[in-house]
């Protein structure tokens, strides 16, 4: 609908991909973070979900199903999800996609031929073919360091190549304090439970230790439905965190902050990863964060459909608010498109329409190709609309929009 964005190269701001210098299980390094190829495509968690949902228990539990290999499990998936029923919902149609355009057999009765293709890849290679495929310039990373595997390989010297940007996720400093506060002591870092004593200077010290490690390009955290910052007086302990110590150093580091807000984790926690789900959150918080805080810079997705309007509207009054991206149950075409509209309507060029959220490489391919067209169709009307107006759009005004959408209302926001 719009070429221009064909060609454009996008800044995926929101991934949870890796290089091959983090260890992927392809090379033998079971805990390797790189997570790519046909095994990790079909057991990716938002598929996985699908196979539980008509899977019986009696046929295998979801405890037995994760006892497999990663090979047995995606045959599993590929017999009952691709095989036995069409794959037509979003996440597999995305599987279908990506093995389509890499010249793969989507209707394969096993798996034995697309998994011999990927054997012959060599990883680091695979990921330029892909980023050329989808067209991303950078893949935004999720950098965890209270992850243990993820921290050690910190620790042990890995470091991203050029391609990658990594991002401090720092969840567990909001959410879980008593829980974060006894880590940080640990690592050496002493913190008090009730943030006295030198607590907030740990807390900084920690964040600048892992800013000065990594060097991210913002620092994010993930927030449940039920989050609440109700202003100075608010004494809960995540309040009390952002307030005396995480938004502080931010600020003096010049880091923005990214807010993933509606995560309902572990609904179900037989399921793993695949086992959250969301809830409809309250941005009265994010208001009063804006406001508190008019020189911090704040990233923000919201998870449920219910809180896009409430996100723009918040948006509207505050510029050190960007709104980005359709997050997870949100990356489905009717979704992206709903959104997009309203977005387009009430903020116009100022927000970024998507990320991928791609936990397996191959995903970017199918996940920024919808982003494309929709966000393209969207876009596209709006210009219709305009010119029933009265003024018609120049091409350059379309590249320039599609720039600011994609890759620069991001860029300058993260960079102020
Ligand atoms: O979309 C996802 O894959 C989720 O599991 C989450 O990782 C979410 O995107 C997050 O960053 O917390
Ligand atoms: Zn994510």
């Amino acid at each position: 609908m719009i070429p221009e964005l064909n060609d454009l190269k996008v800044i995926d701001l929101h991934t949870h991909l890796y290089p091959a210098s983090f260890g992927t299980p392809s090379a033998g390094d079971k805990d390797g973070l790189m997570l790519w190829g046909i095994d990790e495509l079909l057991t990716f968690h938002y598929i996985a979900a699908e196979f539980f949902r008509i899977t019986p228990r009696d046929e295998i539990a979801p405890a037995d199903f994760f006892a497999l290999s990663k090979s047995d499990q995606a045959d599993r998936i590929w017999q009952a999800l691709f095989v036995d029923r069409t794959p037509n919902s979003a996440a597999c149609r995305g599987a279908v996609h990506a093995l389509t355009a890499l010249g793969l057999d989507p209707c394969a009765a096993n798996l034995t031929g697309i998994r011999s293709w990927f054997s012959d890849q060599d990883p680091d290679a695979h990921t330029d073919r892909v980023m050329e495929m989808a067209g991303v310039e950078k893949i935004t990373m999720t950098n965890d360091p209270f992850d243990d595997n993820e921290r050690e390989r910190w620790l042990n010297g890995a470091r991203p190549d050029s391609r990658f940007d990594p991002v401090l996720r720092i969840d567990p400093l909001v959410c879980s304090w008593p829980a974060a506060a006894e880590k940080l002591t640990e690592w050496g870092y002493e913190c008090r439970v009730d943030f006295g004593g030198g607590t907030f200077d740990a807390v900084k010290r920690f964040l600048s230790d892992w800013i000065d490690r990594m060097n991210p390009v913002y620092v994010a955290c993930s927030l449940p439905p039920t989050f609440s910052y109700d202003g100075p007086d608010d004494l809960s302990d995540a309040a009390t965190n952002l307030r005396g110590a995480i938004l502080p150093l931010l600020k003096d580091r010049g880091l923005a902050m990214g807010l993933m807000i509606g995560a309902r984790r572990q609904t179900n926690p037989e399921l793993g990863l695949a086992g959250d789900s969301l809830g409809v959150a309250e941005p009265h918080a994010l208001a009063r964060l804006a406001r508190d805080f008019p020189n911090s810079r704040f990233l923000v997705t919201m998870l449920a459909r219910e809180n896009q309007h409430e996100l723009i509207s918040v948006a509207r009054k505050f510029g050190n608010i960007l709104p980005f991206g359709c997050w997870w149950f949100l990356n489905t075409p009717q979704l992206i498109r709903e959104i997009t509209d309203m977005r387009l309507e009430l903020l116009g060029t100022s927000f970024v329409p998507q990320h991928s959220d791609a936990r397996v490489l191959e995903q970017l391919i199918y996940k920024w190709s919808d982003a494309r067209r929709i966000v393209g169709e969207a876009l596209s009307d709006s210009y219709l609309k305009m010119s029933e107006a009265g003024r018609e759009v120049r091409p350059d005004e379309i590249e320039r929009d599609c720039r600011l959408l994609f890759r620069d209302n991001y860029l300058s926001f993260i960079q102020t």
